[in-house]
């Protein structure tokens, strides 16, 4: 039976800012942060709710100095800085909240709070009948969620309905109505909670807590891109991956051998398909055991590695979180011994079967598991591996199978409902004496945080690789995550298959994971289940190629999945997909050093880029790569043209530099060959010539592409990517005064990162035959020299050698 939280009765301002809340039935803290975030938190009894950045380790919520006052009448909690403002007025009877902005709008109401039997808090928040919702971490459907019933509840799946849990859940959500301010929610919760997206009433979102209280964040816009700042300030940033993470990843469950991989490896650039890292799957581990390697079928790990390494692949390891239970097993014996694995409530350990059948679950939020689990990985990384892929870590797990060969069929789905694993706050606070005083950790249900087992082996994970190289950008990919797993690791969306629909929802499921915060990811290139057809494969790779995360992968019982297996015509295809993503290196790695420094995604919807026009929340079949790019792939089979709704401004096809003026809706021809990809008119996209890896040296290192039609800056970085060096920034600006002449200013580099001299090769689009081309107002030659320029089917392309400094080329047009 819910329970309301009855009467306000005492509001306490303390010395900090914040303000202390007496109910009839519980009690609560309201705070604001420097940006003017917005934090409730309530609960009953002794205990707050969980402090997730104890738990997880983040950064603590900015408390802002903020004043309890009354104005004009209202009671209300306030506090305006550089950073941000905001206002939240109070309403005792019955209790309600309202967070208003610098500007006095309405950010959030919210209202209707009960408590649940188990300590949850079920609240409403008001919406607009047109507001669209967009995040909830990774989810099928559509990309707008009004309507639906969502559950946050991690879990292995397989392409479940699309209100079904899946791997990743993660409680926040964009609110969005065309032309209005835009707001963020976050119910940072350990545990699995439940959203009704205005399904039940068209101007309510409900959201509820199983258990632990409440601790909800309102984050204000007014642009898409502000929520997404404020959010990601909280939450934790995109770490930046390492430059060859940005790469194309080569990965099958099925290459059994050693040999199996070298020979892909060999193909790989034998038929030039550009790819950086080649995965090894649960096959490399001898009985399933983690941490080992099968003596016959990978006899030299090191051998192996290093001939991929001097071949410019770096190597995956797949990671499973289940310890076979084998008493003659080191890492089992080991792990029992120093107590690391989680317990059941009558004390004995939690046994659940996975591959290698019985298996001992570590508990990650114990920091002294952490770095015990941290340890175990010496021998992978010693033997060469670059980077650790995290799987099987909601976690997953059955109690009964039936074994037929390498066939495994789960049989009975786990319950978790007795197992207990430490307070992942007071396992914090005790930090390095943990391990000797272990027995006086008090223990918490599994399920009342559940959702954060696999962001804590993330963070095992991704502390180990950092140890002794704080500078380090580690490589790590995992299936399951909660709020803030862009600061440990790479998402990728786990068992699809290769079929149409799930291409195409492919779309919708990254942009929105790219919502919650999580730049770095992919689904699946080619499908995971099932036989991919050949023209599934090539418009699979040809949209997949642009995902921020690239990787093709599939099962060992399905058709092969190595670009060469479709016949040449799709693997000319693929390697041309894959040698974009190549080109396209410079300009990705600014968009991942943007998230990182911004929250704004790469992976961006088009309501992101253009929040004052309407309609836009419905198109999640394209997207903005960048606030440059367009995709606008075919995602239907036997489709060979589709339509292409331009948002408002100038819209170059990037293949053929035809020109477009939107908003309107265009039919493009896309045979199988074709991938409709359009710059937006007014960009500067940082290119290079095509490489097979990103260790390898470009022809032409720096390739500017000029989209004139509106005035734009940005940034080239030059990184070394690794971290070792501060990169260097070289500003970009595009004045285009319409008509007349248009004007690049190339910016003096700064930073610590040297920067040889380079060619480079300035392209501008459209620009017809100029009457004249100046550089630093000195006419230029038409030629193909440096310093001079040509005229190439209807682009003007400039040489000139990039030493660094600024620079500024116009151009007249012809009269
Ligand atoms: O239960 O390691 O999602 O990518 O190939 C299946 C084998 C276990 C699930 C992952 C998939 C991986 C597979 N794993």
């Amino acid at each position: 039976m819910a329970q309301v939280l009855g009467e306000l009765l005492r509001v306490h301002e303390d010395d900090e800012g914040r303000l202390e809340l007496a109910f009839e039935a519980g009690r609560g803290e309201l705070s604001l942060a420097l940006d003017g975030t917005a934090r409730l938190r309530l609960w009953q009894g002794e205990a707050p709710p969980m402090d997730l950045d104890t738990a997880l380790g983040r950064t603590p919520f900015e408390l802002a100095p903020a004043r309890w006052r009354t104005e004009s009448g209202r009671p209300a909690l306030m506090y305006a800085g550089r950073e941000g403002a905001a206002r939240v007025e109070i309403a005792a009877r019955p209790f309600a909240l309202r967070v208003c902005d610098r500007e006095g709008g309405t950010v959030a109401a919210l209202g209707d709070f009960a408590f649940n039997e188990d300590g949850g808090v079920s609240a409403t928040l008001r919406s607009r009948a047109d507001e669209h919702f967009f995040g909830f971490g990774e989810r099928g459907g559509g990309l707008d969620k009004r309507g639906e019933q969502i559950q946050l509840r991690n879990r292995d799946v397989l392409m479940p309905p699309r209100s079904d849990a899946r791997y990743v859940s993660i409680p926040f959500f964009v609110g969005h109505s065309a032309g209005r301010a835009a707001r963020g929610i976050l119910v940072d919760a350990p545990g699995p909670c439940d959203f009704d997206v205005a399904a039940s009433s068209d101007r309510e979102v409900r959201m509820e807590t199983r258990s632990g209280g409440l601790d909800l964040c309102v984050f204000a816009g007014p642009l898409p891109a502000d929520v997404l700042d404020r959010f990601t300030r909280r939450a934790g940033r995109q770490a930046l991956p390492p430059v060859w993470a940005l790469g194309h990843h080569q990965s099958r469950w099925g290459y059994r051998s050693a040999k199996s991989v070298t020979s892909v490896a060999r193909q790989l650039r034998e038929r030039r398909i550009p790819t950086d890292a080649i995965h090894l799957d649960i096959d490399y581990m001898d009985g399933y055991r983690v941490f080992t390697w099968h003596p016959k079928r990978f006899p030299d790990p090191k051998g192996l590695m290093a001939s991929l390494r001097q071949n410019g692949f770096r190597t995956v390891a797949i990671v499973d979180p289940g310890v076979k239970v084998d008493p003659e097993y080191p890492i089992y014996q080991d792990g029992r011994s120093r107590g690391v694995f989680c317990s059941e409530g009558s004390g004995r350990e939690w046994i659940q079967r996975v591959w290698p059948g019985q298996a001992a679950m570590p508990d990650f939020n114990r920091p002294d598991v952490r770095t015990w689990w941290g340890q175990q990985h010496a021998g992978l990384l010693d033997a060469g591996v670059a980077g650790i892929w995290n799987d099987m870590n909601e976690p997953a797990g059955w109690r009964r199978d039936l074994r037929l060969g390498r066939a495994i069929l789960p049989l009975q789905s786990q319950d978790a409902t007795r197992v207990m694993q430490a307070d992942p706050v007071e396992a914090e606070r005790r930090g390095g004496e943990l391990a000797t005083r272990r027995q006086a950790i008090p223990l918490v249900s599994h399920e009342s945080v559940r959702n954060l087992y696999g962001q804590q082996e993330c963070r095992a994970t991704r502390d180990e690789l950092k140890r002794g190289h704080p500078q380090a950008r580690p490589f790590v990919l995992t299936r399951s995550g909660t709020t803030g797993i862009q600061q440990l690791a790479a998402v990728w969306t786990g068992d699809n298959a290769s079929r149409w629909s799930h291409l195409r929802e492919s779309m919708p499921m990254l942009m929105g994971l790219s919502l919650s915060g999580v730049a770095f990811c992919g689904a699946d290139i080619g499908g995971f289940g099932g036989h991919c057809s050949p023209e599934l494969f090539a418009r699979w790779m040809q949209i997949g190629a642009l995902y921020p995360f690239a990787r093709t992968h599939s099962v060992w019982y399905s058709r092969r999945q190595e670009p060469w297996r479709f016949g040449s015509r799709v693997e000319s295809i693929a390697r041309e997909a894959l040698e974009l993503r190549m080109r396209l290196l410079p300009y990705l790695a600014g968009l991942f050093r943007d998230a990182h420094e911004t929250g704004a995604p790469v992976w961006r919807p088009l309501f992101f880029e253009f929040p004052e026009t309407e309609g836009l929340a419905e198109v999640d079949d394209q997207v903005m790569i960048g606030s440059s790019l367009m995709a606008a792939p075919v995602v239907e089979r036997g489709a060979t043209r589709r339509e292409v709704m331009l948002p408002p401004g100038l819209w170059w096809d990037v293949s053929s530099d035809a020109c477009f003026r939107g908003p309107r809706r265009i039919e493009v021809e896309a045979p199988l060959e074709r991938l409709p990809l359009f710059a937006r008119g007014g960009s500067l996209v940082p290119m290079q010539s095509a490489v097979q890896h990103t260790g390898e040296r470009p022809a032409e290192p720096f390739v500017l592409e000029v989209y004139p039609g509106a005035d734009c800056e940005t940034v080239l970085w030059d990184d070394a990517g690794d971290g070792t060096a501060t990169p260097a920034r070289t500003p970009l600006r595009l004045h285009d005064r319409a008509g007349g002449r248009l004007r690049l200013e190339i910016g003096r580099r700064e930073g610590e990162l040297g920067v040889d001299a380079r060619p480079l090769r300035v392209v501008v689009h459209g620009a017809g035959r100029p009457d004249a081309v100046f550089s630093d107002g000195i006419a230029l030659a038409e030629g193909d020299a440096v310093d001079e320029y040509r005229v190439v089917e209807g682009r003007v392309e400039i040489r000139l050698l990039d030493q660094g400094d600024a620079r500024s080329l116009e151009i007249d047009p012809a009269p």
